[in-house]
């Protein structure tokens, strides 16, 4: 049966994907190398550090930079991103989302975060979400980042539910891949093409139906 649900954060409770965008595209174009959309969506649920390797690795600089330069281009990003989520208030969280975590109350199951960013605690709070989780899995708690599966498995750990009995929510095709990875339901929100791994997929979170999540939980497992 089903007994929980578990929520990335950047790109499914607020928008603040498109800000991760932004401050990504500012520091790439600082560093003469070309970035679009198409090439955001590889960062999508990757690790700061890690979204920083691949985009030095896609403009050829690799070799350009020491540790301690990464470190400070990684940081430059991080103070970007954090001037945007400055802003961030409860009217910030994407249509369709409240009514879904007080539908998913309402049954009685529980309600997790999945989120790789450092930030996520902060946005969460920023929200007024944090005491709508049992539980909140960030940066701190998990030492892969997705699309290893170890930060949706420890959070259905801590939710104390098995992975069969979740289903993650997710914006990202490494999120995805890393739902798929815990054995567990993937709903998608975003384009079709880009996540096509997911068991059932919206164009966006307004669209998010408890009652047909529900029933295709029921027909797959
Ligand atoms: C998020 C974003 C990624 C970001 C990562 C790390 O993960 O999707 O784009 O690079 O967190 O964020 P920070 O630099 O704030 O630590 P998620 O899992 O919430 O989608
Ligand atoms: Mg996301």
């Amino acid at each position: 049966p089903l007994k929980a649900f578990i929520f990335d954060l950047d790109g499914v409770i607020t928008e603040s994907a498109e800000y991760h965008y932004l401050a990504w595209k500012a520091l790439a174009e600082e560093l003469d190398i070309s970035f679009t959309r198409e090439f955001n969506e590889e960062l999508k649920g990757i690790s700061r550090m890690d979204s920083l390797d691949k985009i030095l690795t896609r403009g050829g600089r690799m070799n350009d930079f020491t540790q301690e330069e990464k470190d400070s281009l990684a940081t430059k990003k991080n103070e970007h991103y954090r001037t945007f989520i400055k802003k961030i208030t409860p009217d910030d969280v994407l249509p369709g989302i409240e009514p879904l975590l007080a539908e998913i109350r309402s049954r009685g199951l529980k309600i997790g975060l999945a989120s790789v960013s450092k930030n996520a605690a902060d946005v969460m709070n920023s929200l007024r979400l944090t005491e709508e989780f049992d539980v909140i899995v960030d940066a701190a708690t998990i030492s892969k980042s997705k699309p290893d599966p170890e930060i949706f498995l420890t959070a259905a750990r801590l939710l104390n539910v098995a992975p069969s009995e979740c289903i993650g929510v997710e914006d990202a095709a490494a999120g995805v891949t890393s739902i798929k990875g815990a054995g567990m339901f993937a709903v998608g929100v975003g384009s079709a093409e880009t996540l096509a791994e997911a068991d059932l997929i919206y164009a966006n979170t307004s669209l998010l139906s408890y009652e047909e999540i529900l029933a295709e939980f029921e027909k797959r497992t």
